[in-house]
């Protein structure tokens, strides 16, 4: 392989396709050394201190076992802290300082639900976009009807090679037809979370992705 295109393949391939979404650092440190090369932590409420020490946590657990990082909404302390990703809703992005995230070498994901959301998206240039909810979820109230596997097929076609990531509702057993679909990988809450055996759902979800990995 010639050296372009493997930077070719891999700006196109670098998303894991499984990352769960966690809410704290714990998780992290509970499902980051059972081999998982990405993962988010989503606070959504938290005082400064609290965060900073959550994601600085989070850094050095990702760090130390070769995980990227994706900061959900922070990305203040995101920058600060060197992590790798930062995940932006529509509504973030008119706060964000986008070109301080770009300078400081962070990678950007940006939320969509709509044609209009993915248009907003794609005018600032993310590394990823994120469509939602692909089937019913309790994880976030939103007011999108289940998107469905044709959306993400859509979306694919528009956006071409860049990196796709379909959210809401997807289980092990519906990754297959998710990935299949053109999703370049599946964010997670429940199905690992909310899990009764989390650890062994996490190391399923690695296997059953193997394929596209
Ligand atoms: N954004 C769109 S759907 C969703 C978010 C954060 C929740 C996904 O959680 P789950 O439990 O995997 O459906
Ligand atoms: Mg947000």
């Amino acid at each position: 392989e010639t050296r372009i295109s493997s930077i070719v393949r891999e700006s196109v391939m670098d998303l894991d396709p499984f990352y769960p979404i966690v809410d704290s650092s714990n998780w992290i440190d509970r499902l980051v050394p059972l081999g998982i090369k990405l993962v988010q932590l989503r606070i959504k409420d938290a005082s400064e201190e609290t965060l900073r020490r959550e994601i600085a946590t989070s850094q050095a657990t990702c760090r130390k076992y070769g995980c990227q990082l994706i900061v959900n909404d922070h990305w203040c302390l995101a920058v600060d802290l060197g992590c790798d990703y930062v995940h932006l809703g529509q509504e973030d992005l008119a706060d964000a300082d986008l070109a301080s995230i770009r300078r400081a070498g962070l990678r950007l994901g940006v939320s969509t639900h709509d044609g209009a959301e993915l248009d907003a998206a794609l005018s600032v240039k993310p590394d990823y976009v994120a469509l939602g909810p692909v089937f019913p979820t309790s994880s976030k109230a939103l007011s999108w009807k289940p998107q469905g596997l044709e959306k993400i097929e859509g979306w694919k076609r528009k956006i071409g090679d860049l990196p796709l990531v379909a959210i809401g509702g997807i289980t092990l057993e519906r990754s297959r037809d998710v990935l299949q679909s053109g999703a370049n990988s599946v964010a997670i809450i429940s199905d690992v979370t909310k899990n009764s055996t989390p650890d062994q759902r996490t190391l399923d979800w690695i296997a059953e992705t193997q394929d596209w990995r």
